[in-house]
């Protein structure tokens, strides 16, 4: 028998979510910029950063790379850890997909790692990284749906605009239809 998480699209700002785990859009650097990382970092206090500067001298010296994930703690967010992911920047020219894809995956693996059950995603990639919104929504719900063996049994995409959610709730209704 397979289980999938149970899905659910919020509108709102991530940094409110109360969760196992909250998911950042981070860059590579994993010390901090604008969008949602701007606000994990904001709302978390030092102790995000701090742990981002011990990964950097340590196991990610020349960053995270596009598509990993790894753990921090979550400060004083309402979470238990913040799993922060570098999601690409998009590209006319050249087929992302599969980086995008794996940001999400690798996410939920860490979570899993953790013994998270609730996993609290950002639309990756879909800001600063210029992500076409409805590409990026069906990419992330597509992929979520496929983990059908994770523990995560929680997972809920927290989208900051009407457009987003709107992407998200077509998304989701297309998903729903293609699985009969
Ligand atoms: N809660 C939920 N969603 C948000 C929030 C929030 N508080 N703030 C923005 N969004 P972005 P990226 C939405 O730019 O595209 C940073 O500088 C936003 O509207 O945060 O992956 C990093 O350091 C968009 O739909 O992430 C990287 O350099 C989505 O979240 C770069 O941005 C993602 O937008 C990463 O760019």
């Amino acid at each position: 028998m397979t289980t999938q998480p149970a899905l659910t699209l919020v509108r709102g700002d991530l940094t409110e979510q109360h969760a196992d785990v909250l998911v950042n859009a981070a860059n590579s650097s994993l010390l901090g910029g604008g969008g949602v990382d701007g606000a994990i970092h904001r709302k978390g206090g030092p102790a995000i950063l701090d742990a981002c500067r011990d990964l950097r001298a340590s196991r990610y010296g020349k960053g995270l790379p596009t598509g990993q994930a790894v753990a921090t703690t979550a400060g004083r967010l309402h979470a238990g850890h913040v799993v922060h992911t570098v999601g690409p920047v998009w590209s006319r020219e050249e087929d992302r997909s599969a980086l995008l894809v794996s940001c999400y995956r690798e996410s939920l693996v860490v979570a899993a790692g953790l013994g998270a059950r609730s996993v609290a995603f950002p639309a990756i990639s879909t800001g600063i990284y210029g992500w076409p919104m409805d590409d990026g929504a069906r990419l992330a719900l597509r992929t979520v749906r496929e983990e059908t063996r994770s523990p995560v049994t929680d997972v809920r995409f927290v989208l900051f605009d009407a457009d987003a959610y709107a992407a998200f709730e077509r998304a989701l209704a297309e998903l729903d239809r293609s699985a009969g």
